[in-house]
């Protein structure tokens, strides 16, 4: 048996912490006790274990050691790896796909309590695809947008249609390497047929379709369910909302979303604003319904809602330990089984909504976007019904939350650089190229209770911040930091970088920018996409001076999410263990895999992916390619303390000075 570790250890969050506490004084157990009680296989996490027959599963633990079809080592965990890339894209762009049927219905005016809300983004992104906008209406031009986008997932042959938004360069690579995306569903399919025993066995190879198959997914299925998501529900700009468990509310109906499609909660945040709901709410004891959100349908309701996030990945289960909430309606993706056992000892309800997810214990209110609002009324009737089940004796609701603004969506980023007429990337551009800021890092993903709640986040977020780089984030690393207070236009900046912080200063930005959910990544794509044709930093992805990194990962989702980044140019680091690692103390030269997707696919894609756990040698790792990209590009090395004197502290400087020696500061020497 494992060691059990201290609270302390566990997360780094105090609200998290005292839940944890709680746990204890109710001997229930969390994914954290379960972590300790759970000895992780080593052969299975370094991906050596073959499962994929009947004549195994075969452990290969030595060098040298096949199956018994004779499988190696490189050929398992190449494998292994792609089953899992092919899983967490198939999750992602399931979701796109759903969000196609319902811009569909939508057009169609099938959808009950859906608009489409943002018709510039609409026409926007229909024109890339060469659709006629001019004299047709919204619904019109959603109808046929939405077929394109529905058949991107069926489609054959040829090219899927979101990737032509990448660098030309980068299509032109993905030509040569033929690894362009012919349809969504075809990549995960052969994934799994070149997989099957028997079948592709050279890893190279394997792991060429593991590339084609992340593509799929980033410039694909997750491309689209962003896109769908903001013309359905707006393109997020700047908002306040709150973040962490203080923000369940002792008097009301408290009900927690948690899952990943923002189609249901959004029809929950209108269903609970509805004058029938807060009365019935009203009429059951309550002041209101307080809706807040865990995971990434936190934050897709967060950035455009402002409805506050009651935590992260590893918070759901301590949601309920709270003891104050009604109901936590879940629908896809990063939600345990054990929250219905750990429900038990409370009064609150499990409801899953997804035709696609059921678990045994909870209850079951079935989703359909034909008459959403009709449902998300009948969901909340049954939280609201629940309220008089607390048990007020058993309510402890750490008092902890923290301001958060998200919403910086790519659009809003072009926007807030430059205004309505002259929105553009160069102020950005022009802030790396100075050395104000020295790179950028996207820093997203799960949390993981391999590692302490959060602590790998902060401390890589809040060490980068120091060294001037810019962060953004999106998925469960987003809310660490919200959390945290990183997320605010003024809090945080005595911690960062003085040339950073000139630049948020002078824009008036938080030094960590909130950009969305998990699929919301591929806003990051587009960023990076737009700051190359801007000009000044290089002709590809691979040459911004950029890096992604995942401190806490553990769902197969964002193994999806680094193939794609590296596919597109980036250089993806992971903490935690390798998928591909070999056996402890047995990593080396012959370890092709795990060489392959570093050494091996930056040849090729110029991007990298690495797993290392120490978070100062994954900052080190950061800066250090940050200032190879600088050094490539012909840009100034970095250097610290070189800036500051524009911005807020300028100005604080000239406010003391005596009037005369002001004006001369301003104006100069006159005459
Ligand atoms: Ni991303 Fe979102 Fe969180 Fe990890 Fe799960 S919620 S899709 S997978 S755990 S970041």
């Amino acid at each position: 048996m494992a060691k059990k570790r201290e609270i302390q250890d566990y997360s780094t969050d105090p609200a998290a912490q005292q839940m944890l506490i709680r746990a204890e004084e109710l001997k229930i157990g969390t994914a954290f006790t379960r972590a300790d009680n759970m000895i992780a296989c080593n052969i299975g996490a370094a991906g050596l274990c073959c499962k994929q027959c009947g004549m195994g599963p075969c452990r290969l633990t030595k060098s040298g050691d096949v199956g018994v079809c004779g499988a190696t080592i490189d050929t398992v965990q190449a494998r292994n790896l792609t089953r899992a890339i092919a899983a967490g894209g198939a999750a992602h762009s399931d979701h796109g796909r759903d969000m196609a049927f319902l811009l569909k219905a939508t057009a169609e005016g099938k959808a009950e309590g859906y608009s489409i809300r943002d018709v510039a983004k609409l026409r926007m992104v229909a024109s890339h695809y060469k659709i006629k906008v001019d004299g047709r209406a919204p619904e019109e031009i959603a109808n046929e947008l939405a077929d394109i986008y529905i058949a991107q997932f069926g489609q054959q042959r040829g090219e899927v249609i979101p990737a032509q938004r990448a660098p030309k360069k980068r299509q032109q690579l993905w030509r040569e390497q033929n690894v362009w995306p012919r349809g969504v569903d075809r990549e995960v399919v052969e994934a799994l047929h070149r997989t099957h025993m028997g079948d592709d066995q050279d890893p190279a190879h394997i792991l060429n379709h593991a590339i084609r198959t992340s593509l799929a997914d980033g410039w694909g299925g997750s491309m689209i369910a962003t896109d769908i998501s903001d013309i359905l529900f707006g393109t997020p700009a700047p908002i306040l909302g709150q973040a962490n468990l203080g923000v369940i509310k002792e008097d009301m109906v408290n009900v927690v979303v948690h899952g990943h499609e923002p189609s249901l909660s959004e029809m929950i945040v209108a269903a609970s604003q509805d004058p029938e709901i807060i009365e019935y709410a009203k009429a059951a004891g309550a002041n209101g319904i307080q809706l807040s959100g865990i995971c990434c349908t936190a934050n897709e309701i967060l950035m455009r809602q402002g409805i506050p996030a009651a935590g992260n990945f590893l918070q759901q289960e301590l949601a309920i330990m709270t003891g104050a909430v009604e109901a936590m309606i879940v629908d896809v993706q990063c939600i345990m089984q054990a929250l219905v056992g750990l429900a038990e000892n409370f009064h609150t309800k499990i409801i899953t909504t997804s035709p696609k997810v059921k678990i045994k214990g909870a209850a079951h209110i079935e989703f359909d976007e034909h008459k959403a609002l009709t449902i998300a009324k009948t969901i909340l009737k049954v939280a609201i019904d629940n309220f008089k089940n607390r048990d007020k004796s058993k309510t402890r609701i750490p008092q902890i939350k923290e301001d958060v603004i998200p919403g910086f969506s790519h659009e809003y980023i072009n926007y807030m650089l430059g205004g309505s007429y002259r929105a553009s990337f160069r102020p950005l551009n022009d802030a790396i190229m100075t050395g104000r800021i020295r790179g950028v890092a996207a820093i997203v993903g799960c949390n993981n209770p391999r590692s302490s709640h959060d602590y790998l986040h902060n401390t890589v977020v809040k060490e980068l911040l120091k060294q001037d780089v810019l962060v953004v984030q999106t998925g469960c690393g987003a809310i660490a930091s919200g959390k945290l207070g990183l997320m605010l236009g003024e809090a945080g900046l005595s911690e960062v970088g003085s040339g950073l912080r000139e630049v948020c200063e002078t824009v008036g930005i938080p030094p960590v920018l909130h950009m969305g959910s998990c699929v919301d990544n591929t806003r990051i794509l587009t960023v990076l996409t737009q700051m190359v044709a801007e000009g000044g930093l290089g002709d590809d992805i691979d040459q911004v001076p950029a890096v992604g990194l995942a401190p806490e990962w553990m769902s197969e989702k964002a193994l999806a999410i680094a193939a794609y980044c590296v596919a597109s140019g980036a250089y993806v680091i992971f903490g935690g263990s390798s998928p591909v690692g070999g056996m402890p103390g047995r990593v080396d030269e012959s370890d092709v895999v795990l060489h392959y997707i570093s050494e091996g696919w930056e040849k090729i894609y110029g991007g990298k992916l690495e797993f290392i756990p120490d978070p100062n040698e994954m900052i080190k790792a950061t800066l250090a390619h940050i200032d190879k990209k600088r050094a490539a590009l012909g840009l100034p090395a970095w250097e610290e303390n070189k800036f500051g004197r524009s911005g807020d502290a300028r100005m604080l400087e000239l406010e003391a000075l005596p009037l005369e020696k002001k004006r001369v500061a301003i104006y100069g020497e006159v005459g």
